[in-house]
């Protein structure tokens, strides 16, 4: 990649998005196009066809997507289905139309079998069923993986996909039916805190196991990829360690500084037993994630304070 070639981030405002903008600018990449929602809708087509034929941008990544934790998931199927299946094949066709030069694709460590084995391998996708509480969103990725190899193997082009496993940081979703579970727990234990609550409410059994990476660590995975990874096959990014719902809990009451007990509402879904990524294939590249969990963690909590909380 040069310094100076066009490169378009669709979604620049969410998690992951505005991370990569911060990388590209710590970088200094001088040509970045963007726009925003109410510029450019994504699910739109032929909004996107004219987007790209006029930009010409000549590298894309791809962080647009609607995405929300284990409930958003499971009460929304048909938009995290429709929504996601519309911005990828209109930005990703449209990416092959106007000469796109190479395209990252994000998708998400959820795309493997529910019961896959531990650490999960590139090559298990598509060999079990899915984690039925993400399945709709799993499948629309599933789908935009498959288009990028389509396009890579009938056309020639090269569009890459990498999948991260669970991710947080700064400007994750602090919505507490919505979230994801680090930020919904980092809300919920300031919340419980300022209270002076004597427990806070944890979903599920706490048994299941999550590998988080923080979000700026994708976004420089992803500068990676663009300069050293040429392949259609998917690539997991993640840390290769995970960690209970129960750990990460205590963890968090520990920044935070709430001393109450946790509850467990077993009414909520567990979802998928354990997510834990083989990156034997990234590491061999020579990427390694620089920001450990209790850090990422404190400075996710003091930008959320800073920005979010009341
Ligand atoms: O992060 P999360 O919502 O999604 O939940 P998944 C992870 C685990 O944390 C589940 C538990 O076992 C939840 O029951 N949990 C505990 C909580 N307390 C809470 C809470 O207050 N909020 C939330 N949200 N969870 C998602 C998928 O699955 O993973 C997406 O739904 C995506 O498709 C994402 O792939 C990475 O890890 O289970």
């Amino acid at each position: 990649m040069d310094k100076s070639d066009k490169i378009f981030v669709a979604g620049h405002r969410g998690m992951v998005g505005s991370a990569v903008m911060r990388r590209l600018k710590a970088e200094a990449f001088s040509n970045v196009a963007t726009r925003g929602r109410a510029q450019l809708d994504l699910t739109n087509e032929s909004a996107v066809a004219k987007f790209f034929k006029e930009e010409r941008p000549h590298i894309v990544i791809v962080a647009a997507a609607k995405v929300g934790g284990i409930k958003a998931n499971n009460d929304y199927p048909v938009e995290f289905l429709v929504e996601n299946l519309r911005i990828q094949n209109n930005v990703i066709r449209s990416a092959y139309e106007n000469g796109v030069r190479k395209l990252l694709f994000l998708g998400s460590s959820c795309i493997y079998p529910k019961f896959a084995p531990q650490p999960i391998l590139e090559s298990t996708l598509l060999s079990g069923p899915l984690e039925p509480t993400n399945e709709a969103y799993a499948i629309a990725k599933i789908a935009g993986i498959k288009l990028c190899q389509a396009f890579s193997r009938e056309y020639g082009t090269n569009f890459i996909s990498a999948m991260p496993t669970s991710l947080y940081g700064p400007n994750d979703n602090f919505d507490l039916e919505t979230s994801h579970v680090l930020a919904a727990l980092l809300r919920k234990a300031r919340e419980a805190k300022k209270r002076n609550d004597q427990k806070l409410v944890v979903w599920g059994t706490g048994k299941p196991r999550r590998e988080f990476l923080h979000v700026d660590d994708l976004a420089s995975a992803c500068l990676l990829l663009l300069e050293k990874y040429d392949s259609p096959e998917i690539i997991n990014v993640g840390c290769g360690e995970d960690i209970s719902i129960v750990e990460l809990a205590e963890l968090i009451c520990e920044i935070v500084g709430f001393d109450g007990q946790l509850a467990w509402d077993t009414t909520k879904p567990d979802g998928t037993p354990r997510k834990l990524l083989d990156v034997s294939k990234i590491r061999a590249l020579g990427w390694r994630p620089a920001i450990r969990l209790r850090d990422g963690i404190k400075g996710t909590y003091d930008w959320f304070v800073a920005n979010f909380a009341q």
